[in-house]
């Protein structure tokens, strides 16, 4: 029941964390592990999830982007949270989401450990899409409570691509292939990794933050990002992909970790594993 308790918290904390973000956009003065400035929402909903993830029977340990170190709270799953993923849409008050990934080990892992993930995404309404055991489902969420709206099965026929990263930071290798790919897909980009992974199982395509020239690990976090959004994709029926090999097989040596990320349909993950 652990995991079904911990989903349930966090759909009854989305409510609650979007209500509490129009007197957060501003960013205050310190910076996250991974050396980003921090808004206040950042901050607040990462307390919130702490403490409501961490008081349930069965949560081992409180593991968040936003935290330096992985809390010990008891005995049982660790629970791997981006608080607010694209935070930086608050500011124009674009989407953005809370992201989670439920391991049955210690971090650093692999994503093979997981053994659920989720996310949440703040839009015009707020949902929740739901990876387990090969089954992944959407919900509305109505009050804090989870109404199942469906099954998510990425569709067949790709239509949408969004790569992050200044074009011309892009190795060579991803600006062809992205040149290739744009004559068949439509560019969607938002700025929310979950904003914009939603796009790609809703329309079929691919959604990647490329590794960069100054930035050869990419920006997005394995743990907290990767893995877990990979989990999601896959079981949907996509891929994912670092370059070569699934998300799931990255193995990290430390918590923080950063990955490019590449997920979506499968013969695009091939095509793109093959032009790197
Ligand atoms: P943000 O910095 O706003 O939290 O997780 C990092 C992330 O957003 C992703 O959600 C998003 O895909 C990416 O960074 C956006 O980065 P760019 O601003 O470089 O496009």
């Amino acid at each position: 029941m652990t995991v079904g308790d911990i989903l349930d918290v966090v759909a009854a904390a989305a409510p609650e964390i979007r209500a509490g973000l129009p007197g957060r956009r501003t960013k205050i003065d310190d910076e996250n592990v991974s050396g980003e400035r921090q808004l206040a929402a950042d901050v607040w909903a990462d307390q919130l999830l702490g403490d409501r993830l961490g008081a349930i029977d069965g949560v081992g340990q409180y593991a968040s982007e936003e935290r330096e170190t992985v809390e010990s709270v008891g005995d049982g799953y660790l629970v791997a949270v981006d608080p607010l993923d694209g935070s930086s849409n608050l500011k124009s008050n674009n989407p953005m989401g809370t992201v989670v990934g439920i391991y049955d080990d210690d971090l650093p892992t692999t994503g093979r450990s997981l053994v659920a993930a989720a996310y949440v995404l703040y839009g015009p309404i707020t949902t929740m899409v739901v990876a387990r055991e090969d089954d992944v489902t959407e919900y509305v969420i109505e009050d804090g409570e989870r109404r199942d709206v469906g099954v998510v099965e990425l569709p067949a026929e790709p239509t949408v691509y969004g790569f992050g990263g200044r074009v011309p930071d892009w190795p060579p290798a991803v600006a062809d292939y992205v040149a290739d790919v744009e004559s068949e897909l439509k560019l969607r980009y938002g700025g929310a990794m979950i904003a914009d992974v939603s796009q790609v199982l809703t329309y079929g395509g691919i959604f990647a933050y490329p590794m960069l020239q100054s930035r050869p690990a990419g920006k997005l976090r394995l743990l907290f990002e990767g893995a877990p959004i990979a989990y999601i994709v896959e079981a949907a029926g996509g891929g994912s992909s670092d370059g070569t090999q699934s998300l799931l097989d990255v193995e990290a040596t430390a918590v923080h970790q950063r990955t490019p990320v590449f997920v979506g349909n499968t013969d695009l993950i091939d095509r793109l594993e093959a032009a790197l």
